[in-house]
C-alpha cells in the first residue's frame, strides 16, 4: 500500500478510497485532528521495557510535560516510563527549540526512528500537543512499534474551544476536568465555562456571597444545584493549564441573571427579589441599567473572576438581552466593557455586542444559523472590517446540544438537526461572508445543558462531535474532507471507548 512505501507522504488526505477499511489505516493515516505534513519513511521505534522519556534538565515545564505524558502512556500501555534528565540516548526525547523554523506557537514535530521518538517545538505547549499525536500512534492497550517517519504539525487556528454551560445543570469541577483530558488530547485549547445564567450562579464571590450560596441553590427541572469553591475554581483553571487549556470564564449580563436577582433585591429596578428560577426559558431578566450599584456589582463580581483568571479573556455574555431596550443595552455593554478592560482583561461577548459598539480589541463570539438575518452577518462582517476577532458557533453546526436526528432523547432542535457529518463539512474560514480567514480566531463547540444533566448525555451529546471541532480548528483546509475524516473519527471509536466516553456510535460513521 502506499502507506508503507518509503518517502512517500502519506497524509490523510492522501489516504485513498472512501472504501479503503478502518482497519488498514496505518497509525498515521488514523490521526485525528489530520497533521499538516506526515512523511512515512524508514524503521520504526519499538516501545518496550527500557523505554525512558528524556525530558530536557533545562526547564522544570519541559519535565512537567514529559511526566504527564508519561503518565497517560503508562496508562495505555503498562510499560514503566521512567522520566530521565539525559537528552541522549534512546527513548523519547522532548526538545525545546526556540528557533524551530514554521512551527508556531504550537506547533511540533515529531521523528521516529528505530533509536526512538524526537518530539520537537518552540514552546513546551508545542510539546505537550506533540506527545498527545504520539498517544494517538501507539495501541489504544498495551504496546507496539510506532512505524519510521516524520510528522510536522501547527494549527490553522488559534483558537480551538468547547464551553460547556454548569448553569442550567450543575456540574461538578471533577466532571469538567475529565472533559478537559478528552479535549486535550485531541487539541482543543480553551474551555470556556458558562457560569451565570437564570437558573444558577455557580462560582463563590466573596464581595456578593449570596450568589453562590442562594444563586447557586437551583438548577433546570428543580434540582438541588450547586456552586465551586475560589479553590475548586483555581484548581480547575491549573489543571486544565497544565494540559494547556486556556479557561475563559463566561458571566453572562445584562440578561440571563435571575440568579443574581434572586440572590440581591438591590439589583432589582423595583428593588424586590426575584424568585429562583427552574425552567428553560430565556430573555425574561436583565440587570437595571439605570442603577448605579448595578456596576458596582459587575464591577466587583468580574474584579474577583479577573484576579482568578491567568488566560487574556473574560466572556459577558450580551445574549438574549430580550428585556433590556436596545439603547440602555449598548450604554451598559459599553460599561461593562470598560470594567474589563480596567481589569486588565479582553471582552468576548455573544455575537450580539456588534448592534452596539464594540471596544476595541473585543471577540465576538457568532452563533447564529441559516435562519439568521442577512442584516445580523453583515454587521459581523462590518466588525470584522473593523478590527474584531471572531470566534465561530454557528448554532446548526457546532451546537453540541442540538439533536443528531429525530431519534436523539436528549437535546433541542431550534436550529435543526445535526448529525456528525454536518457538524463538521464546512469550511470556518469561509463561512461567514466578509468575513475573511485572518478575521477567524478560531472555532467553539458550545454545549448547553437545558436538557443535559448526567454524565452519559454529556458524552453522549459532544462525542464524537467534539473531534470534528478539533479537526476544523486545528487541520489545514486542504485536509478537510468528510470521507477521509469519518475513517479518521471512526479509528478513534476504540480510543473513546476505551476511556469510558459513552459516544453516539453515528450511523454515517464506518465503526470498526
Ligand atoms: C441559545 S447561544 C442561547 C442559550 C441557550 C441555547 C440553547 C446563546 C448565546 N444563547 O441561552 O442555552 O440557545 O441551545
Amino acid at each position: 500500500s502506499c502507506a508503507a512505501a518509503p518517502g512517500f507522504d502519506a497524509g490523510p488526505a492522501d489516504a485513498g478510497p472512501p472504501a479503503r477499511p478502518v482497519a488498514a489505516l496505518s497509525p498515521y493515516e488514523r490521526l485525528l485532528p489530520a497533521p499538516a505534513s506526515v512523511r512515512m519513511a524508514g524503521a520504526g521505534y519499538r516501545f518496550g521495557a527500557a523505554t525512558v522519556i528524556r525530558a530536557s534538565g533545562t526547564s522544570e515545564e519541559v519535565r512537567r510535560v514529559g511526566e504527564l505524558l508519561a503518565e497517560q502512556l503508562r496508562r495505555s500501555s503498562g510499560l514503566r516510563l521512567p522520566v530521565v534528565d539525559a537528552q541522549t540516548g534512546d527513548g523519547v526525547r522532548l526538545r525545546l527549540d526556540a528557533a524551530a523554523p514554521g512551527l508556531g506557537a504550537e506547533g511540533y514535530r515529531l521523528e521516529t526512528r528505530a533509536d526512538g521518538v524526537t518530539l520537537t517545538a518552540r514552546t513546551p505547549a508545542g510539546l505537550f500537543h506533540a506527545g498527545q499525536t504520539l498517544r494517538q500512534l501507539l495501541p489504544v492497550r498495551g504496546t507496539g512499534t510506532v512505524p519510521g517517519g516524520t510528522v510536522t504539525d501547527a494549527p490553522r487556528f488559534a483558537y480551538r474551544g468547547a464551553m460547556i454551560d454548569v448553569a442550567r445543570h450543575y456540574f461538578t469541577v471533577e466532571q469538567v476536568k475529565r472533559y478537559v483530558d478528552q479535549l486535550a488530547q485531541y487539541k482543543v485549547n480553551t474551555l470556556h465555562v458558562h457560569l451565570t445564567d437564570d437558573q444558577g450562579w455557580r462560582l463563590e464571590s466573596a464581595s456578593w456571597p449570596r450568589l453562590a450560596e442562594y444563586g447557586g441553590g437551583s438548577e433546570v427541572g428543580g434540582g438541588p444545584g450547586g456552586h465551586w469553591t475560589k479553590d475548586e475554581y483555581r484548581d480547575l483553571v491549573a489543571y486544565a493549564g497544565e494540559r494547556y487549556v486556556d479557561v475563559v470564564p463566561e458571566i453572562d449580563m445584562p440578561g440571563h441573571v435571575n440568579a443574581a436577582l434572586a440572590s440581591y433585591a438591590e439589583l432589582n429596578c423595583d428593588g424586590k427579589a426575584r424568585e429562583r428560577y427552574t425552567g428553560t426559558k430565556v430573555g425574561f431578566s436583565s440587570l437595571c441599567v439605570g442603577k448605579e450599584r448595578t456596576y458596582e456589582f459587575i464591577d466587583d463580581v468580574l474584579g474577583e473572576l479577573a484576579e482568578l483568571t491567568p488566560g487574556r479573556y473574560l466572556h459577558i455574555g450580551g445574549d438574549e438581552a430580550h428585556s433590556t431596550p436596545a439603547a440602555d443595552y449598548a450604554a451598559f455593554m459599553d460599561r461593562a466593557q470598560e470594567v474589563v478592560g480596567r481589569h486588565g482583561k479582553t471582552v468576548v461577548a455573544w455575537h450580539q455586542l456588534a448592534a452596539a459598539r464594540p471596544a476595541p480589541g473585543a471577540v465576538l463570539q457568532y452563533w447564529g444559523h441559516g435562519g439568521t438575518p442577512a442584516k445580523e452577518k453583515e454587521h459581523l462582517a462590518e466588525v470584522a472590517g473593523a478590527g474584531h476577532r471572531l470566534i465561530l458557533s454557528p448554532a446548526d453546526r457546532l451546537y453540541l446540544d442540538m439533536k443528531y436526528d429525530t431519534t436523539t432523547k436528549p437535546g433541542l432542535a431550534w436550529a435543526g438537526y445535526v448529525p456528525v457529518k454536518r457538524s463538521y463539512d464546512w469550511d470556518p474560514g469561509t463561512f461567514l461572508p466578509g468575513v475573511p480567514e485572518p478575521a477567524v480566531l478560531g472555532v467553539e463547540a458550545p454545549l448547553w445543558t437545558e436538557t443535559i444533566g448526567t454524565r452519559a448525555d454529556w458524552d453522549f451529546m459532544a462525542f464524537p462531535r467534539m473531534l470534528g471541532l478539533a479537526e476544523l480548528g486545528w487541520s489545514p483546509a486542504a485536509k478537510r474532507d468528510w470521507a477521509g475524516y469519518s475513517r479518521r473519527l471512526a479509528a478513534q471509536g476504540p480510543r473513546l471507548a476505551a476511556q469510558d466516553i459513552a459516544f453516539y456510535r453515528a450511523p454515517d460513521v464506518p465503526w470498526p
